[in-house]
């Protein structure tokens, strides 16, 4: 098995932040350079053609990309501890509310980024500053929700942490990084007050 990765990526992040959680460690790995753009050179393209990392070669010569994917492969490999749900009820509300962060917030702060931030044009091309600057406002909403979810419950998906805290986190932290994006500063209490006790987790610091 190995697994293609790169540095400060948010993608890559979520692999290596649920491989933390789980104490999984000596997965043979090559970092991608995305800068240098070899994610687009033939010989990572035949790994996966849509040029994106994270991706998992099986040593049967398969190769599973989409890092939710890898992480559910993760999961079967080593079930405990568990992150992504005990029995199909428990699966289906985290992978409910994974799938809610990684299409209305990651995806809001990823575009938000590829489309604004000049550090992101050797990969986004062309940039839609517009489109960027309503991406921007689309992630608020959905933080605003995320907001209200955690003034109920103290994870995102419920009463124990899953792999929709791993998604909201790195979602949130390259907002951090390249939009500055405070959830103190917008008024989004639970949101901070959430983000400050993951921040804590060992895992937090992987990838
Ligand atoms: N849907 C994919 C998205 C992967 C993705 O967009 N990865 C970024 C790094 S975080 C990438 O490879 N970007 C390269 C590019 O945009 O050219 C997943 O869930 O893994």
């Amino acid at each position: 098995m190995k697994l293609y990765t790169s540095a400060k990526a948010p993608n890559p992040r979520r692999v290596a932040m649920f491989l933390a959680e789980k104490g999984i460690s000596g997965i043979d790995t090559e970092v991608i350079d995305l800068g240098a753009l070899q994610h687009r050179d033939p010989a990572f393209l035949a790994l996966n053609p849509f040029g994106r990392v994270p991706a998992l070669a099986l040593d049967d010569g398969r190769v599973l990309a989409e890092t939710r994917a890898i992480c559910t492969y993760l999961e079967g490999l080593h079930p405990e501890p568990n992150l992504m749900g005990d029995g199909f009820d428990e699966r289906a509300f985290i992978e409910m509310a994974d799938r809610r962060i990684e299409l209305h917030l990651f995806v809001g702060i990823a575009n938000c980024v590829r489309h604004t931030h000049p550090g992101l044009a050797l990969l986004e091309q062309p940039q839609f500053a517009d489109f960027g600057a309503s991406q921007g406002q689309k992630m608020r909403e959905a933080a605003r929700w995320l907001d209200g979810v955690l003034a109920t419950q103290p994870y995102v998906a419920g009463q124990r942490f899953t792999i929709a805290d791993i998604t909201a986190f790195c979602a949130l932290e390259f907002a951090r990084g390249l939009m500055r994006f405070r959830p103190s500063a917008e008024g989004l209490v639970h949101v901070q007050a959430w983000r400050d006790r993951i921040v804590e987790r060992p895992s937090a610091s992987a990838g």
